[in-house]
């Protein structure tokens, strides 16, 4: 169902909004209860009752008639039991829809005017969309609950806080279905998010079909096999541990996000979280390396790429080939996070390496190997995306380089003033896998918890950043690992409500954003 379980402070309810009084606005207005979520930027109108159905006439043109059909389509997966929202018909109801373009509107942007007809303004077709996605979601809301109005009279004129406004998705650690990955983008397109970083590939499981290397999903899909670890393994409750896409699978995703003006991202992990490679493909393990000799945080073993072994370039040159061909992105995310710190040192091809090239140890060692990831990227021409970690050692260079910052709210500043462009994804706000209550009761990650969903709303990434690096943060994303989400059910109860908190943060301006107009509104999200 839609109704969720929320943990607001010391507030908690059941499938309940939490009452409180309508929160006031800075000129004392009351703040009038539309459902939409991310708040716009500029909202001034008058409720009224809900035309419920907006008819939509058949003068429309094709493309501005597609459009609305794709969203009323959208509204429909995402909300299966709830009333349908438009409908074409030649003759106009209570209220018609028109559409009017705009070329002095920007990119993202689009205003909506309330009157006896709604006119959405635009200058782009992805404006249009989310003009339109505003739309349904007041209707939406305003037919599933009286508590939300439909305005009357007035307008909106909106557009986005970020350019990066991203949701990451592991399917390594719990393997999300096709269709499950098809309802997240949804989700997302729900949220005007507009990036999907699927992370593909961790220590516990490969999942993107490469054709040059069946091995990577015939061994590297099934969860956990032969992968040697320090430490239990996590939620060994999974509902699914295996499965990978093929690459149909992976292309269609592509195709239904591009349908909803969504970029998606992949991510194949280097040089570490790569146990699965080295279990799939032997060849890439130094053969005079002791077995178990290293483990990072995670307890996997020996779980690093080996700079020293030539054939590991080959791989991922061939998997790149592949994955380039499939997304059409211009950034490939390629990991770099949470290597041990005492990686290949007990690979005696590595140590021939270090001598050779004068890399003083692990870290340099990885920037070694990254700077030729990172080429391998370019003369695709992609943009490397990776995660903090990125920096140690000496890093790439960051022109053309992303890379988004995870460990705490400061080192996203610490990597901008190195000069590379940041997306703040900080654990400490923006984990959706973190527990969200004090008293621990969920099946989630802790290690930056607990993260009440007040305080991914109240976060301001951008706070600290002084003025000279501001343009440095692009933007700010969610990350749902699911070491802990065995079933869809966790998933649902630790994802929402925060996935909507960041996605605010990522498109309302501080002034406009409202921890009590937000927390009305939650129970409205749509689930997995
Ligand atoms: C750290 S974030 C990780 C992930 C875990 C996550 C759990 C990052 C780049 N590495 O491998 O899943 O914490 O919260």
């Amino acid at each position: 169902g839609t109704h969720a379980k929320v943990h607001v402070g010391d507030l908690m309810h059941d499938g309940q909004a939490p009452v409180r009084p309508a929160p006031r606005l800075p000129e004392g207005r009351l703040t009038l209860p539309f459902a939409l979520l991310p708040w716009p930027n500029e909202i001034d109108a008058t409720a009224g009752d809900a035309p419920i159905i907006l008819h939509v006439s058949e003068n429309m043109s094709i493309a501005d008639r597609r459009l609305v059909v794709s969203i009323d389509a959208l509204h429909g997966r995402l909300f299966p039991t709830a009333q349908r929202i438009f409908q074409l018909s030649p003759t106009l109801g209570s209220r018609g829809l028109r559409f009017k373009h705009d070329k002095s509107i920007k990119e993202e942007g689009y205003h909506i005017d309330f009157g006896d007809e709604i006119t959405i303004i635009s200058g782009s077709e992805t404006g249009q969309r989310y003009g339109l996605i505003a739309l349904a979601q007041m209707l939406h809301g305003a037919s599933i609950d009286h508590a939300f109005s439909f305005p009357q009279t007035g307008s909106i004129v909106d557009a986005p806080r970020y350019d990066w406004r991203g949701c990451h998705l592991d399917v390594s650690r719990h393997f999300w279905t096709y269709d499950e990955v098809l309802r997240v983008v949804d989700i997302l397109a729900w949220h005007k998010m507009n990036t999907f970083h699927w992370h593909l590939t961790d220590d516990e499981g490969w999942r993107a079909e490469i054709l040059a290397y069946p091995e990577l999903t015939q061994t590297g899909a099934t969860r956990g096999a032969d992968v040697p670890t320090m430490l239990p393994q996590l939620g060994d409750g999974h509902e699914k541990r295996h499965g990978y896409y093929t690459q149909d699978q992976m292309r269609s995703v592509v195709a239904h996000a591009q349908s909803l003006g969504i970029d998606v991202m992949p991510e194949i992990e280097t040089p570490g979280h790569a146990a699965a490679v080295l279990a799939a493909l032997p060849a890439l393990v130094d053969p005079d390396e002791p077995p178990n000799s290293y483990y990072p945080v995670q307890g996997y073993f020996n779980n690093a790429l080996n700079p020293a072994i030539p054939e590991t370039f080959t791989v991922l040159e061939r998997v790149f080939d592949e994955i380039a061909a499939i997304f059409p992105s211009k950034y490939i995310h390629i990991g770099g996070d949470e290597v041990a710190n005492n990686a290949w040192l007990t690979s005696p091809k590595a140590q021939e390496l270090m001598a050779k090239e004068g890399l003083a140890g692990t870290f340099e060692l990885q920037s070694w190997f990254l700077r030729k990831v990172k080429a391998m990227l370019t003369a695709r021409g992609k943009v490397m995306v990776g995660w903090n970690e990125i920096a140690h050692g000496g890093g790439v260079p960051p022109e053309d380089t992303l890379l988004m910052a995870w460990e705490n709210p400061t080192v996203g500043i610490e990597l901008a003033a190195q000069g590379y462009d940041v997306v703040m994804t900080p654990g400490q706000a923006y984990y959706l896998d973190m527990v969200q209550g004090a008293d621990w009761l969920e099946n989630g990650a802790g290690w930056a918890g607990p993260v009440p969903p007040e305080q991914s709303y109240t976060y301001e990434a951008e706070g600290d950043f002084p003025a000279d690096l501001r343009s440095k943060m692009r933007g700010v994303q969610a990350c749902i690992w699911c070491e802990h989400f065995t079933t869809k059910q966790w998933f649902n109860d630790l994802v929402f409500p925060r996935l909507g908190a960041v996605a605010e943060a990522a498109w309302t301006q501080k002034d406009q954003k409202d921890w009590l107009r937000f927390a009305r509104q939650v129970r409205l999200h749509p689930e997995l």
